[in-house]
């Protein structure tokens, strides 16, 4: 569980050593993430997994059984305290067995047939059972993948203290491609990140292999990721060399065994001959054509056989992420052709292979409209059931930016015949990096719970993303990781909780953002009932306070231009669509972008009744009003109070919420562990710093054209 590399093992075992005779004293520097399987300081529950798992069989050879057995052996040895004895027959009493009904007999003959034939590749069963007068606790899959995530079942049951006496589940994946996407660069940058540099160390692979791959490994599969993309969006196309293949099969080769897939983003002019211009920034690609043309019969070839020399190497390559012709990175449209001739010519070089292609719709061409949140949907509807079946078009939940809060991307129920991957952000890029504790869960299920009436009520975005809706082949989530090499992963402690959540999001989005704080909280921090419900009702609220201090009432895109961490609402230099003073529109008439028919009419992109609700100035619901309409400072809101009022109690209450998140944590002193205590108090007083400055400068700004005293309810 230790951070090294394979030339320093024996320097780090030797300080393993000397750290474990230094006692328990030890404080959590977060490596461990929510796996420290600490000791179940629940004497009751204790006794209850030491006798309910006595011995264990692991039915099965492959490199995956090796790894539920190495998690196990790790996991059980620190949870219940003893040394954990293997076997592989039924011996003893009580035993957990794990095993398919290939690998293993008696899985075979506990009947379990017709359950398991309903949870496809990666789900599992869990079950009490008694076989010829043994007690047997089982884990139970089709695939051996199937039992890894059954085993963190398992083990995540034990890590927060539930019973495990009369087990009877069983889960699956509600969306099959569960990603987190790396916007890592070749020289150990991270495009957005806040938490070091990047994990992959490129200059070292392939021969030194850290470590640290297995634990990321680990870390994603215990929670149902099930593929990792390793680089940028803006791809280097320098990845697709030689060099840098034998780089990835080898980090491929380690996270195989817990069955995460490696994908790649690529630049869609590498077969084209490249050079680096006058700042350092690469042009064009590494092969040494002339053009990227989509319809050229080499550059068809070229893709073909690099497709095939990926395949060699990993076998189970999972496929190519493109950002194409957005914020200056090339794509087909530069030879006139359409980003479905340009997706359908990478599918027909992977598909072949079982490689997919996440074509991203993340793109806001201004001759399209004048309005950047209409584009991509002015782009993309009306090449719907143009692309190949193993392409996906890949949205962001909204359709500007990730920021605080917007609407859904309307894209979202109108592309039937698409398969729409949902990206999502991990990575505070606009909710105040990895300074600001957000627990990103409440926002999500926002989103995933949005009622787009694409098919009449019911039609969630949901249920578009898990492909019940309209029927999709495909279907997947794609999370913009958090991820660097900082000790603790992440950064800030509660960014681990963004990380896990997305997971168990993507594996089941019916799960609530309170069940999976609580779990979170009780498998890192502590397990004592009032300190989880004191940290889970911080937690709960603090998305909605990091909307309040920084961009209420559907305010957006008013960070600092580029950095996007602080307020600068005055700015507006540059790219129109890029400026603050561009998205807020403040006059003396008052505030917001009218977004409505007599606006720039991206209402119309949502399908009625959403459309018409939106619409109206007194049917949108108060946290879009200013995203959808320009607003007299005077209106009256739903509240009574008049909009400039509204705006100032949310910029206040925003900043009242980071108050009492603060007071909260230093009452928890005495109950967490030191290291994690401190890295977090420091980390909100600066957040109280901050949302206070976002409150300051945003109304003080926008004073000066409402006119009217800064004040707010008591
Ligand atoms: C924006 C980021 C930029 C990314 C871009 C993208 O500011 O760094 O490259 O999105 O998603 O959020 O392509």
């Amino acid at each position: 569980m230790k951070q090294q590399s394979v030339s320093s093992n024996t320097i780090s075992l030797l300080f393993l050593f000397l750290f474990s005779i230094a006692g328990t004293a030890l404080s959590d520097d977060g490596y461990t993430l929510w796996m420290n399987y600490k000791k179940v300081d629940d004497e009751k529950r204790l006794s209850e997994y030491q006798n309910a798992i006595q011995t264990i069989i692991v039915s099965g050879t492959s490199e995956t059984c090796r790894a539920i057995h190495a998690e196990l052996d790790h996991g059980l040895r620190g949870l219940l305290a003893r040394e954990i004895t293997f076997a592989s027959s039924l011996v003893g009493k009580n035993v957990l067995l794990i095993g398919t009904p290939r690998t293993s007999e008696i899985i075979g003959k506990l009947g379990y047939g017709l359950m398991l034939r309903s949870l496809g590749n990666d789900g599992y069963l869990l079950k009490s059972a008694e076989f010829n007068g043994t007690k047997m606790t089982v884990v139970a899959a089709n695939t051996d993948v199937g039992l890894l995530y059954g085993t963190f079942h398992l083990l995540r049951l034990i890590e927060t203290h539930q019973s495990v006496a009369s087990l009877d589940i069983s889960s699956r994946p509600k969306t099959q491609y569960r990603l987190l996407d790396h916007w890592d660069n070749l020289d150990g940058s991270i495009e957005r990140g806040y938490a070091g540099k990047s994990l992959w160390k490129w200059a070292d692979l392939p021969k030194s292999v850290d470590l640290r791959y297995r634990d990321y490994a680990r870390a994603a599969a215990s929670i149902g990721i099930n593929g990792t993309v390793l680089n940028n969006v803006n791809a280097d196309p320098r990845l697709l060399d030689a060099e840098h293949l034998a780089k990835v099969a080898a980090l491929a080769d380690v996270f195989r065994p817990y069955g995460i897939r490696t994908f790649l983003s690529v630049n869609f002019a590498s077969p084209m001959s490249g050079k680096f211009d006058l700042d350092g920034n690469r042009k064009g690609g590494i092969g040494n054509l002339s053009t990227s043309d989509p319809l050229n019969a080499d550059v068809r070839s070229w893709w073909k056989n690099k497709a095939e020399e990926i395949y060699k190497l990993i076998p189970d390559f999972g496929g190519f992420v493109v950002k194409a012709n957005s914020e200056g990175m090339p794509g087909p449209q530069d030879y006139g052709r359409t980003h479905a001739d340009g997706a359908n010519m990478l599918a027909e070089a992977l598909g072949p292979h079982g490689g997919v292609v996440m074509w991203r719709a993340f793109v806001y061409n201004p001759d399209v409209d004048s309005d950047r949140v209409k584009r991509a949907y002015k782009e993309f509807v009306p090449l719907d059931g143009k692309f190949l079946k193993d392409v996906f078009v890949q949205a962001k939940n909204g359709p500007l930016d990730f920021q605080p809060r917007e609407p859904v991307q309307p894209l979202f129920g109108a592309m039937p015949k698409t398969p729409l991957m949902l990206e999502l952000q991990l990575t505070q890029e606009y909710l105040g990096h990895s300074t600001h504790l957000v627990y990103l869960a409440p926002m999500w299920k926002e989103y995933l719970q949005f009622d787009t009436y694409a098919k009449g009520k019911g039609s969630t975005l949901a249920s578009i993303v898990d492909g019940s809706l309209q029927n999709y082949q495909m279907t997947g989530m794609a999370g913009v990781a958090n991820i660097g090499n900082d000790r603790n992963w992440c950064g800030h402690t509660f960014a681990q909780s963004n990380w896990y959540a997305y997971g168990r999001l993507a594996w089941d989005h019916d799960l609530s953002a309170e069940q999976i704080a609580e779990e979170w909280i009780r498998m890192t921090l502590s397990n004592d009932s009032s300190v989880v419900a004191s940290i889970r009702s911080m937690m709960m609220g603090s998305r909605e306070a990091c909307v309040d201090y920084m961009e209420p009432l559907g305010l957006h895109h008013i960070m600092q231009t580029d950095f996007h961490y602080g307020p600068e609402p005055s700015y507006d230099k540059g790219r129109p669509d890029w400026t603050p003073v561009y998205y807020h529109r403040a006059d003396s008439m008052g505030l917001g972008f009218d977004r409505s028919s007599s606006g720039s009419n991206a209402t119309s992109q949502y399908f009625s009744p959403v459309k018409e609700e939106f619409d109206s100035i007194t049917t949108c619901p108060d946290m879009y009003l200013l995203w959808f309409h320009h607003v007299r400072w005077d209106h009256r809101m739903k509240s009574g109070r008049t909009l400039w009022e509204e705006l100032c109690n949310k910029y206040y209450l925003g900043t009242a919420y980071v108050d009492s998140m603060l007071t909260t944590w230093n009452s928890l002193h005495n109950s967490i562990d030191p290291e994690i205590f401190l890295l977090v108090k420091s980390r909100l007083e600066k957040q109280k710093i901050d949302a206070g400055i976002w409150r300051d400068t945003c109304l003080t700004y926008f004073q000066k054209f409402s006119k009217m005293a800064i004040g707010h309810a008591p």
